[in-house]
């Protein structure tokens, strides 16, 4: 009878309505310099997870191609050395920095049509990664049922032209972060564990292209650039201490890094509770 009972609570528990949706998990790989990955998608909400093999900081951008548009017209434009992606192309985020050796996830939302996968940060030379090989096509087709919601957050995080906004204290531990843009311009999160003592203003000073050791800091995840209202959730294993928040992505008019409009912020990550203190574990 009890066994009875169990099993028809089980059942209810999978047939009702508060059984949470998770969004599919679609693995990319990169190396230096290049992605594997799916080369076709259904449309909605994706967790996409980057996992890095290369010695190299890597990211993955979701730009989606206007009709007419095509991976040869982008090429040029990275060609001419142009310190911003042209402004026709979608900005629908990714994950972004990933130091070698880890890996990091975001969830996006696509829509059908046609994309292009790239990596903008530069080599030593101060060459984007996509000019060595990572840029790739992806189809996003409709898909035959819609996603669920997207995953609830332990803080939301704005952005704005020019500055980072946290809702509330971050803990340590596995922690899922919103993004609203409320900007005007599209832009991204470049997440840093920051050193003992260090600052995302020391990370700055002390950057060089190429994924060079930087003394202030390391990378740690974050949302390559997105555009405005645009969602994404950002899934972060978060340890104690101080992070630092940055965008890069350079004001199409002036070429300036929004970093040094004042886009970067410290953020200091605070010991997850005891169990004591805690809900139970089992
Ligand atoms: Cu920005």
């Amino acid at each position: 009878m009890r066994g009875w009972l169990v099993a028809s609570g089980l059942f209810m528990t999978l047939c009702g309505l508060p059984v949470s949706v998770e969004a599919a998990v679609t693995t990319f790989i990169a190396e230096d310099y290049a992605f594997t990955g799916p080369e076709q998608l259904e449309s909605g909400r994706h967790r996409v997870r980057l996992i890095n093999r290369g010695r190299d900081v890597h990211q993955i951008q979701f730009l989606a191609l206007p009709s007419g548009k095509t991976l040869t017209d982008v090429e040029r434009v990275l060609a001419s050395r142009s310190p911003s992606l042209p402004n026709w192309l979608r900005r629908h985020g990714g994950v972004n920095s990933v130091a070698p050796g880890n890996e990091a996830s975001v969830e996006i939302q696509v829509e059908p049509g046609d994309y292009l996968l790239l990596c903008g940060i530069p080599d030593v030379a101060g060459r984007p990664h996509a000019m060595r090989g990572m840029v790739r096509a992806l189809r996003v087709v409709e898909a035959a049922s819609s996603s669920g919601p997207a995953s609830r957050a332990d803080a939301t995080l704005r952005l704005t032209d020019f500055a980072f906004a946290l809702s509330g204290p971050l803990q340590a531990g596995a922690r899922t972060v919103e993004l609203v843009n409320d900007g005007r311009q599209a832009h991204e999160v470049v997440m840093i564990r920051l050193a003992e003592g260090a600052s995302a203003q020391d990370f700055i000073e002390r950057y060089r292209p190429g994924g060079l050791p930087n003394s202030a800091g390391r990378e740690a995840g974050g949302v390559t650039g997105i555009d405005p209202g645009r969602p994404a959730v950002m899934h972060l294993d978060l340890e104690p201490g101080r992070y630092g928040l940055l965008c890069f992505l350079a004001d199409p008019v002036t070429g300036a890094p929004h970093f040094s409009r004042g886009m970067w912020m410290d953020v200091n990550v605070e010991p997850a509770p005891t169990p004591a203190e805690g809900s139970f574990r089992h």
